[in-house]
């Protein structure tokens, strides 16, 4: 599936005409392709992205949160003996300007990375390894933002994690109804106006001091970090459009929504999608083996309650979406969002039964430490 990305080679330092240029990843925002460029005779790829500029409306403060960020940790690398910054971190390639994005004539904002190679990602995870990897990565690099200089980064989406805002949201999409869809999702709806009482728990630590802000991701899902073929190792976290800062909370609880559940995010056949205990307990370990110096208390309590808490939010941003007519994620066939908020209620489901088991799986995890 060959696309015409022609326009976009006098643009960056390609060195090299593009040879191909496919649509990769499944990503819901932006428009992610492989770019394979020849150089020199030998075919070299890189990963060509074309922002989202509806949903990330200020995409130079994007840009240059995604440098700073990268540049910070490509000079903590250097200094690891071993390492590799070109596969630990995302790393730009300028326009032929000297610019880290380029925009076209319609408006459209592009970006080009250095195409990790012999690493991958992956949508569900197989073993519980992987979830331990995937967890090490994401605490790494939330450990080597923590000291990152000047001042605070710009929040590209403001209050994107404020569930209690995600909620009232949708009890208006209720109420307005525009696409006469709250019928069919009358199940969902009663599922999600049961649930407002705790989704208030991380804002309002936030506020109160309880929880501190930090650097974070925000969209750590299992595919956003890329495992190394060889040893498995979580090497690279990747889509950084949202890092800013934020409740580590938010970024573990993403984790595991995405890593405990056997089934995709869109399956249909519901009776496909179980929450894996192991996964979670790989995903404390793993976390807190790269995190555990620098959790507080209070951070360290609600990781059982942070799972379910995220995997609600996004049910009820799916739920919104389905009643507002698809406008947000993009969607591949009809009540595709209805689909998604159908899994992630069942997951929550299944997370509020298991609560307790999570709850002592991290005091053991805990003693053991
Ligand atoms: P989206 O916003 O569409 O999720 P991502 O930045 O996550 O965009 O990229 C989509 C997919 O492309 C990822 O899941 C990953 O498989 C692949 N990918 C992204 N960046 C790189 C990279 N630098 N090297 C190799 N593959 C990458
Ligand atoms: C979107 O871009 P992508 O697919 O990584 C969304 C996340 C959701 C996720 C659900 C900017 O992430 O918040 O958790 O879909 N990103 C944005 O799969 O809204
Ligand atoms: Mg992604």
């Amino acid at each position: 599936m060959n696309v015409d990305l022609q326009h976009l080679a006098p643009h960056f330092q390609f060195r090299g005409p593009i040879m191909a240029a496919i649509p990769y990843g499944s990503g819901h925002i932006n428009d992610t392709y492989k770019v394979t460029v020849e150089q020199g005779g030998q075919p070299v790829n890189y990963i060509v992205q074309r922002v989202n500029h509806k949903v990330f409306t200020k995409t130079a403060e994007l840009m240059r949160n995604i440098q700073r960020v990268t540049e910070h940790i490509r000079r903590k690398l250097e200094a690891i003996p071993g390492s590799d910054p070109s596969r630990e971190t995302l790393t730009l390639i300028p326009t032929t300007d000297n610019n880290c994005f380029y925009q076209d004539k319609d408006g459209n904002f592009w970006r080009t990375y250095i195409f990790i190679e012999k690493a991958r990602t992956y949508d569900t995870v197989s073993s519980t390894e992987q979830a331990r990897q995937a967890a090490r990565a994401f605490g790494t690099f939330q450990g080597m933002l923590m000291d990152l200089p000047g001042g605070p980064l710009f929040e590209t989406i403001p209050d994107f994690h404020h569930t209690p805002q995600r909620f009232k949201r949708l009890q208006d999409a209720i109420k307005t109804d525009s696409k006469n869809r709250a019928a069919k999702a009358a199940a969902e709806i009663s599922f999600a106006l049961k649930r407002g009482d705790s989704v208030a728990t991380v804002v309002d630590g936030l506020a109160a001091g309880t929880l501190p802000w930090r650097v974070t991701h925000n969209d750590t899902k299992i595919n956003n970090v890329m495992l190394n073929d060889d040893d498995g190792r979580g090497i690279c976290v990747i889509d950084l459009d949202t890092v800013m800062p934020g409740s580590i909370l938010y970024d573990f609880g993403d984790q595991v929504r995405t890593t405990t559940a056997t089934a995709a995010e869109d399956e249909q056949d519901l009776s496909k999608v179980q929450f894996r205990l192991d996964m979670f307990e790989a995903l404390i370990r793993g976390y807190l083996e790269t995190a555990g110096s620098f959790l507080n208390d209070e951070e360290i309590r609600l990781l059982p309650f942070s799972g379910r808490l995220i995997t609600f939010e996004i049910g009820i941003r799916f739920l919104t979406d389905y009643l507002e007519g698809d406008v947000y994620f993009k969607t591949h066939r009809p009540d595709h969002n209805l689909d998604r908020c159908r899994t992630q209620f069942e997951m929550v489901r299944q997370m509020e039964e298991k609560a307790e088991a999570m709850e002592k799986l991290l005091a053991s995890c805990l003693k053991n430490r």
